[in-house]
């Protein structure tokens, strides 16, 4: 059997390097009976139209970015939130691990046709745009691309900018044209995307972590065959490691990389003026919580608590 597994990033990102540690296992683990097809961004369609494929049965695996999946489920629209994940990305890394985060979102997922696999944080968002973002006032009028779902467009109308809803393969031609003014994505994507070529300065807030969920279709999954559901279960298992340390290394590397071309300007923010947009930043947690009512409630809720505990368990 041939498993497909889209991807909404190219070759050598961190979702590439994550399908292919897939393949590997789980093909090894089969002895060859089941193989995986890996299709980079751009051979199926866009973020959204891989989502349909999976909910619709005609691919078993893909990448889902909550910041495009929250029209269709309100809940993931937490992960475009800012300042809600801790700043120790290592907390954060156990806590998408968990399976306590991954059962609450199991049913708003299977509501959808889809089962989730689990969630892959890819490292800290950055923010490229023509100017420094030093405060939320330097967003005024600034037109900020956004992954395609309204939740993901909230956080930067509350700094002031003009957000739109755009396509991953269309980011780079519109900084280009300048019909837009920035973008926002970990600092592997900006590199391999290209778009340190059209952005004068990326801005280091340290927002969120950039989360990817791996997605299949419910049905196919409750049907595989026992032993194939485990191969597929131990395979996601051991690549979530593998996956972390693939983005920390090509985000260190690609920000060194763009550093020394000279390509751009990077600027971080320091503790104050990350606060002012941690504050600006939280009425969207009110935003988030009418549209996702009391699933929403108590999915936030739960988190916070996960991360108390955890940074808790850390410290002592
Ligand atoms: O910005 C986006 O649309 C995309 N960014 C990354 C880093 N991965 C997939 C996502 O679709």
């Amino acid at each position: 059997v041939t498993w497909r597994f889209a991807l909404e990033e190219i070759e050598g990102s961190v979702q590439h390097a994550y399908a292919e540690a897939l393949k590997e296992r789980i093909e090894e683990r089969s002895d060859g009976r089941i193989e995986i097809d890996i299709f980079p961004y751009g051979s199926l369609g866009t973020s959204a139209q891989l989502t349909e494929l999976v909910r619709n049965g005609s691919i078993s695996l893909a990448f889902a970015s909550p910041g495009h999946l929250a029209n269709t489920i309100p809940e993931v629209g937490l992960f475009t939130l800012h300042y809600v994940l801790p700043d120790d990305a290592d907390v954060t890394r156990e806590i998408l691990a968990s399976a306590e985060l991954l059962e609450l979102f199991e049913s708003p997922y299977a509501n959808q046709n889809m089962k989730l696999l689990g969630f892959v944080p890819e490292g800290w968002m950055a923010w490229t745009a023509n100017k420094a973002l030093r405060s939320p006032e330097d967003f005024t009028g600034q037109r900020i691309r956004t992954m395609t779902s309204d939740m993901a467009e909230e956080t930067f109308r509350a700094y002031g900018a003009e957000p739109s809803q755009i396509p991953y393969s269309q980011v780079y031609s519109d900084l280009q044209l300048r019909k837009i003014d920035g973008q926002s994505n970990p600092v592997f994507a900006i590199e391999e995307m290209d778009f340190y070529e059209v952005q004068t300065t990326m801005t280091l807030a340290r927002p969120a972590q950039f989360v990817a969920s791996v997605v299949s279709n419910l049905e196919w999954y409750d049907a595989l065959p026992e032993n194939q559901q485990q191969w597929l279960d131990n395979g996601l298992k051991d690549v979530a490691q593998i996956a972390w340390e693939t983005q920390e290394e090509l985000n260190q590397t690609r920000l060194e990389q763009m550093l020394e071309g000279g390509h751009m300007k990077v600027v971080r923010l320091t503790d104050s003026e990350r606060e002012a947009f941690r504050e600006a930043s939280m009425p969207v947690r009110d935003i988030y919580l009418e549209r996702t009512g009391e699933s929403g409630q108590r999915i936030l809720g739960r988190l916070n608590q996960l991360i108390e505990q955890t940074e808790t368990r850390k410290q002592s």
